[in-house]
């Protein structure tokens, strides 16, 4: 009898997962467009993510505004915020969070910054759903903008997904690539004596792992430009 409820529990655990998440589109290209644009980020399952909302060439004087960050708080629940360059001097600055949304708004009174302006207003920081594996990725996007922003271009971000470090060792390195390259190859395990389903290759979000995969992680261990140049983004750009 015991047996048939944990069969029929794991069953409706199953289910649960497989409904929550058949919902949730994982997959996204990221845009950088934007004069508003959010840039995304690697997130692990279990682990903290930020991402940052920045300005690019802003096309008028902003004094006040008001927008809204569309998240999925099946996959992410969000912790904390920390203001950017351009939002240090805001007389009243805030973000909450109406789970599923952040409302995010500031203002700054007799004073502006001014048309032409680019850098970071917020960095947002998440917590990653251990359900959601490590190739998961999933788009952020931004929605009702208002007040001095009201005309504004507008781009989302994508959280998730591989950032090149595939044997976890907080370095992208040849080695990285080499162990792309073999899954690409079908050489499996690869010759790290990796499992091929472990091996996170799919740096440049095309959904295939292909060695254009493996070219991109050896570009950027050799610094030269690569699909992987947003992750340079997020070692310059630490919070405050
Ligand atoms: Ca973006
Ligand atoms: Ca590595
Ligand atoms: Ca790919």
């Amino acid at each position: 009898m015991r047996k048939i409820i944990a069969y029929m529990t794991t069953i409706s655990m199953l289910l649960y997962h497989v409904s929550v998440f058949a919902e949730i589109p994982f997959s996204c290209t990221e845009q950088d467009y934007g004069e508003i644009d959010i840039v995304g980020n690697v997130g692990k399952c279990g682990h903290e993510v930020e991402v940052a909302v920045r300005l690019q060439n802003t096309p008028n004087d902003l004094s006040a505004f008001a927008f809204k960050i569309e998240y999925h708080p099946e996959v992410v629940e969000f912790i904390s915020y920390s203001k950017g360059n351009l939002a240090q001097n805001m007389n009243m600055f805030d973000v909450t969070d109406r789970h599923g949304y952040l409302k995010v708004g500031g203002t700054m009174f007799g004073d502006f910054i001014p048309e032409g302006s680019s850098g970071n207003l917020v960095f947002l920081k998440f917590i990653v759903s251990p359900k959601v594996t490590k190739c998961d990725k999933f788009e952020m996007t931004i929605s009702e903008v208002l007040d001095d922003m009201v005309s504004w271009s507008t781009s989302g971000g994508c959280v998730g997904g591989c950032n090149g470090d595939v044997n976890d060792d907080n370095t992208i390195t040849p080695g990285d690539a080499l162990m792309a390259f073999d899954k690409t190859m079908e050489v499996c395990p690869t010759s790290s004596n990796s499992l091929c389903p472990e091996v996170c290759c799919d740096v440049n979000s095309d959904n295939e792992c292909t060695p254009n995969d493996a070219l991109c992680i050896f570009s950027h261990y050799m610094e030269r430009p690569s699909c992987l140049d947003y992750y340079d983004y997020w070692k310059q750009n630490t919070v405050q």
